[in-house]
């Protein structure tokens, strides 16, 4: 692969630590994890699957938080550093496009995207069974919620950060009213956030064992001159539970319904106490990350254990290295589904 190039902006102060001497992975954790640990606030038991943006020279961030009763929430959240996070207790009282108020039942594992000025969040939503909620905000102070795009069973809602050819595009997972043993990536296409088609099927799991029960989005993937960068997760059954560890694929660009290459071993898996102890032991649940243009950094904020927030660096190179040199296309990855 030639040498590729992260498009879009500078973020001179992206949290950044140089890996560590000696590491024989692509992707090297943050000596300080976990970022934001048990009990953040009042009302917070736990925070992870969370999602961040650069925001007014900072960082603002929709982070999950699981309450003392064990329902899940949607919090915002701030931070000067992007490690420092100062949540709030209070969840996001959402208004919806009339102006009345809107508390989903549950909400969890937040994705959140700038477009034209605007942030748009995708969750999942309780509309009489797990589906994706929409909304956005512009302030991280009042957030309109939108039109719901899919029917119920519907998880890992994640938008593309630009429309491509004129559509905004969305995958996602379809799946069930449990802990779903089945799930391939999709993809969706709409003109006005409100009317979706044009279903594509995206990556189905498989190719290893790491990722051979269930597969799906994470963060919003990042444009890069070679494609579409997409971090993902890949779930495993063993005789003691699911194992959540994430890979990446590069997407094409003008039609991100076809997989170029996607690594064949992944690219973190739980070993750190924190990701292998925890409410739901050995998970690392990738759902954001801030990109240096300027540098090929990468910071990628990942749930562990459904416990706390953790921070991961990498670089457009490490990645891409490992997709040319250990790429596992599997049957029907590289051509569009229909
Ligand atoms: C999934 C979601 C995630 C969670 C994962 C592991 O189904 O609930 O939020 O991280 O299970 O428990």
């Amino acid at each position: 692969m030639e040498e590729v190039r992260l498009l879009g902006n500078a973020l001179p102060n992206i949290p950044w630590q140089e890996k560590p001497e000696g590491c024989r992975s692509a992707v090297w954790r943050y000596s300080g994890n976990p970022v934001i640990g048990r009990n953040p606030t009042a009302k917070s038991a736990r925070v992870f699957n969370s999602a961040v943006v650069p925001f007014r020279g900072g960082f603002a961030g929709v982070f999950r938080s699981d309450h003392r009763d064990g329902v899940p929430a949607l919090h915002c959240g701030r931070s000067d550093d992007g490690i420092r996070w100062e949540i709030e207790n209070e969840e996001i009282h959402w208004k919806d496009m009339q102006g009345r108020p809107y508390d989903p039942g549950y909400a969890y594992d937040p994705r959140v995207i700038e477009i034209d000025g605007k942030y748009l969040v995708v969750w999942c939503t309780d509309f009489g069974g797990a589906a994706l909620g929409l909304g956005v905000t512009e302030d991280f102070l009042t957030f309109t919620r939108l039109e719901n795009p899919f029917l119920p069973f519907n998880r890992n809602g994640v938008l593309f950060p630009r429309r491509i050819n004129g559509n905004y595009v969305l995958l996602s997972r379809p799946s069930d009213g449990g802990h779903t043993p089945f799930g391939d990536i999709f993809l969706s296409e709409s003109p006005d956030l409100t009317f979706w088609g044009r279903h594509r099927r995206v990556m189905t799991r498989g190719g290893g064992w790491w990722q051979n029960l269930k597969i799906g989005a994470g963060p919003v993937p990042i444009e890069t001159t070679a494609g579409w960068l997409l971090f993902y997760h890949g779930v495993t059954g063993t005789c003691s539970g699911y194992v959540y560890s994430f890979g990446a694929a590069l997407l094409d660009r003008d039609n991100p319904a076809k997989v170029l290459a996607r690594t064949g071993d992944y690219l973190l898996t739980p070993e750190e106490d924190y990701e292998t102890r925890g409410f739901v032991p050995n998970v690392v649940f990738p759902c954001a990350t801030l990109q240096d243009a300027a540098t090929g950094r990468i910071a990628i904020y990942y749930g562990a254990a459904d416990t706390c927030v953790a921070l991961a660096f990498t670089t457009v190179d490490e990645v891409t290295r490992c997709l040319s040199e250990n790429s596992c296309l599997l049957e029907g990855d590289a051509c569009e589904y229909r």
